[in-house]
């Protein structure tokens, strides 16, 4: 079932789940400004179609994607190994303004972008080993809503399914990565774009105690 979350009462909303965590901030940003950003970062970003290979095939990933962080801050997965641009002056003013709501810090983020409701992003986790054990990913969520769908590995189960609105914030935190799966299906019912920024922080290959 899905959730449209309710918020009465505590604000930002943890949302239960074993063997893990997740803060929703619906109203991370006001709706004006949700817009106004989706606008500039929909022309703004160094937008790239990437290619995935998969049982000896190539295909079109089906979403755009472009990744920004500090210098050093490479970041690969499944194959694809994202050519790092330098911080873009309005994703770097939504990370400090994460930061500032949530006292973590980040060194890079993932841009996606959902054309509209055919564009996806398959079942993955996002545990590489250059995020370290027990990543924090912010998430915001620009332009049409879409459902963030979550499995976990072993309780079969055990799945949420999470409805993340224009201009919000969800975080996830704890062994989240280890224990569950997410994604972003298609849908017939969604024509619109949705621009979705994952805030990481990736262990940078000069630092010392890095460990592949
Ligand atoms: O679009 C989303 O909300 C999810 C993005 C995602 O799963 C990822 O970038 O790893």
């Amino acid at each position: 079932m899905m959730q449209r979350l309710s918020f009465e009462s505590d604000y930002p909303l943890e949302i239960d789940i074993p063997d893990g965590r997740i803060d929703y901030h619906r109203d991370f940003m006001i709706q004006d400004e949700a817009k106004r950003l989706l606008q500039i970062l929909r022309t703004e970003l160094l937008w790239r179609e990437d290619d995935i290979k998969m049982f000896g095939k190539t295909y079109k990933i089906p979403r755009l994607q472009a990744w920004y962080g500090d210098p050093k801050a490479h970041y690969k997965y499944s194959g694809i190994d994202l050519p790092l641009n330098p911080w873009d002056e309005t994703l770097y003013s939504i990370k400090t303004k994460i930061e500032n709501l949530t006292g973590d810090s980040y060194n890079s983020v993932l841009a996606n972008w959902y054309r509209d409701g055919q564009d996806s992003n398959g079942w993955h986790a996002d545990d590489e080993k250059e995020l370290g054990k027990n990543p924090i990913i912010a998430s915001v969520s620009l332009g049409s809503e879409r459902v963030f769908q979550m499995k976990h590995r072993t309780e079969k189960s055990l799945r949420k399914n999470i409805l993340l609105e224009h201009g919000s914030l969800l975080i996830m935190r704890g062994q989240t990565q280890h224990f569950w799966l997410h994604q972003i299906a298609k849908s017939k019912k969604v024509t619109g774009d949705r621009i979705n920024l994952t805030f990481r922080k990736v262990i940078l290959k000069s630092e010392k105690n890095f460990t592949f």
